[in-house]
């Protein structure tokens, strides 16, 4: 049962008791200087705010909370706002807190490799402290230079090197977070062992704004893997793949990357970015990164390869500017699909055993819907992660249904990677249960009574 409630907009005493907490500079009220912070990166959610909070302190948040609870006025926390699934903008007429001012990286930790960083900070600056450091972090993704650690703690962002690294949830080992009454969760020792009870730092990460104002985060750092070497296969199934990667994870232990470029997607990049692959293929294309901090993995990576199937089409880099012009026809697909219109996205997780039958059924299901509609797949083959995306839908709901049901039928998951947020809230049900849905609002409730922290989002 929903238990949201209207949320109030906060009156000249809430504007005022902001602004001597933050300052008025950063208390954003015109339209012009908040517009910036109600649309998301896709542009298909927007809304609108009575104002933008900009905190620079844990006590600043935790104040602001305070005041938000005592005027029942709801709250988006938001980070760089690349968020894919409408959670990090205000459609409800919420206050955004931007958490974009609390950028600070303390120094890495040289005994245990760890790092304590505010929310605020970009994942590139993070990578480049950790690189400073000798070391590197374990998540990488496109949409780098914007988004925050906090925003991908809250959506427990994957990216390109999951299958080496796991999530953000694997590289926490402690966090900072503000509940919604301002009362300071804070758990930074970064102890590996600790079994003093409730792993709330982990509950916190893919909570997606609704349990708490993430505020800093403590990370593991990796070693950082100097040696590499980039291939792309051409392939004229998707089966095939899917056998070809297991195949690798077995032969290939520097493996760090496997990605599918889907010919609709590889479509979309000739179009938009002018690029020609360097292997023939009809299918897909699979881009498979290997990486050492100590040797050169090209002849255990090709090992991988030729004992698979002598006879691929493989396009081979071993240096930085070879490897970066393979990854562009990955990297690029989801700036070239917005140039073609506002992307409808379903991002999804299926098992390796019924991903290829999914991708054979996926388009249809949309043809049949939506015939002018045009789907482009591709994704982290490597952790059965497709990104569907479909361009000049006219019905997103009835497509959101009939895909994702899809998705429950093949045993998967209706979010991989960008959480639920607001988009696809209606359909949690397919993946979790009853039970599981009864729980997380227990939590809800539990973590913020007064039901201002992103109301709308994840399970309202
Ligand atoms: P926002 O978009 O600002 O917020 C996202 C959610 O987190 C919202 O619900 C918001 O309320 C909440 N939130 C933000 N900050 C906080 C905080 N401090 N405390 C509590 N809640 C907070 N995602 C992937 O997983 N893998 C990818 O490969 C990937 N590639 C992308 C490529 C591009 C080009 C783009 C545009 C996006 C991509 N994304 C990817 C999606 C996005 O980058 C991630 O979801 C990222 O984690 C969002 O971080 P953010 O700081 O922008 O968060
Ligand atoms: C990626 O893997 C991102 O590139 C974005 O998760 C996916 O655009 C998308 O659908
Ligand atoms: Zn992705």
């Amino acid at each position: 049962m929903a238990r949201v409630t209207a949320g109030a907009a906060p009156d000249t005493e809430a504007l005022s008791a902001f602004a001597d907490i933050v300052g008025s500079a950063h208390v954003l009220t015109e339209n012009e200087t908040t517009a910036g912070y109600c649309i998301d990166w896709t542009g298909r959610f927007s809304g609108q705010s009575p104002a933008v909070v900009r905190p620079r302190t844990t006590q600043e948040v935790s104040e602001l909370l305070r005041v938000c609870v005592e005027h029942g006025v709801h709250v988006v926390p938001q980070g760089g706002n690349t968020g894919l699934v409408g959670g990090s903008v205000p459609l409800h007429g919420e206050v955004v807190m931007s958490l974009r001012r609390m950028t600070t990286i303390d120094a890495v930790d040289p005994l245990s490799h760890q790092v304590t960083v505010e929310a605020g900070a970009t994942l590139a600056d993070l990578h480049t402290t950790a690189a400073q450091a000798g070391l590197a972090f374990g998540v990488d993704l496109a949409a780098r230079d914007s988004c925050t650690i906090g925003g991908m703690v809250a959506t427990n962002a994957g990216g390109i090197h999951v299958l080496r690294h796991g999530s953000m949830r694997q590289q926490i080992v402690g966090l900072e977070t503000v509940l919604s009454d301002g009362r300071v969760l804070r758990h930074l020792a970064g102890l590996h062992k600790d079994n003093t009870g409730y792993d709330l730092d982990r509950l916190m990460c893919g909570s997606e704004g609704t349990l708490g104002v993430i505020t800093r985060v403590r990370v593991q750092l990796v070693p950082a893997l100097g040696h590499i070497a980039t291939a792309m296969i051409g392939l004229d199934d998707v089966a095939e793949a899917v056998g070809l990667l297991a195949h690798l994870r077995q032969t290939v232990p520097s493996l760090l990357a496997a990605e599918a470029i889907m010919a609709s997607a590889m479509d979309v990049v000739r179009h938009c970015q002018g690029l020609e692959p360097p292997v023939p293929a009809s299918a897909l294309w699979l881009l498979v990164e290997a990486a050492s901090s100590t040797t050169d993995p090209v002849d255990e990576l090709a090992e991988g390869l030729m004992s698979w199937r002598d006879d691929l089409d493989v396009a081979v880099a071993t240096d930085g500017p070879g490897s970066e012009r393979l990854w562009r026809f990955r990297e690029t697909i989801t700036e070239s699909i917005s140039q073609l219109g506002v992307p409808h996205k379903l991002d999804v997780t299926l098992p390796a055993a019924t991903l290829a039958a999914f991708n054979a059924a996926v388009g249809d299901v949309i043809a049949e819907r939506a015939p002018d509609a045009r789907t482009v797949v591709f994704g982290h083959l490597g952790d059965g992660n497709l990104h569907v995306n479909v361009l000049g839908a006219v019905d997103d709901d009835d497509i959101d249904g009939a895909v994702l049901k899809l998705v429950a039928d093949h045993g998967g998951s209706i979010s991989a990677e960008h959480g639920i947020g607001t988009a696809k809230s209606a359909w949690l049900h397919l993946s979790r249960t009853t039970a599981e849905l009864a729980t997380f609002r227990a939590l809800r409730a539990a973590l913020d009574p007064a039901g201002i922290l992103n109301p709308h989002v994840l399970a309202p």
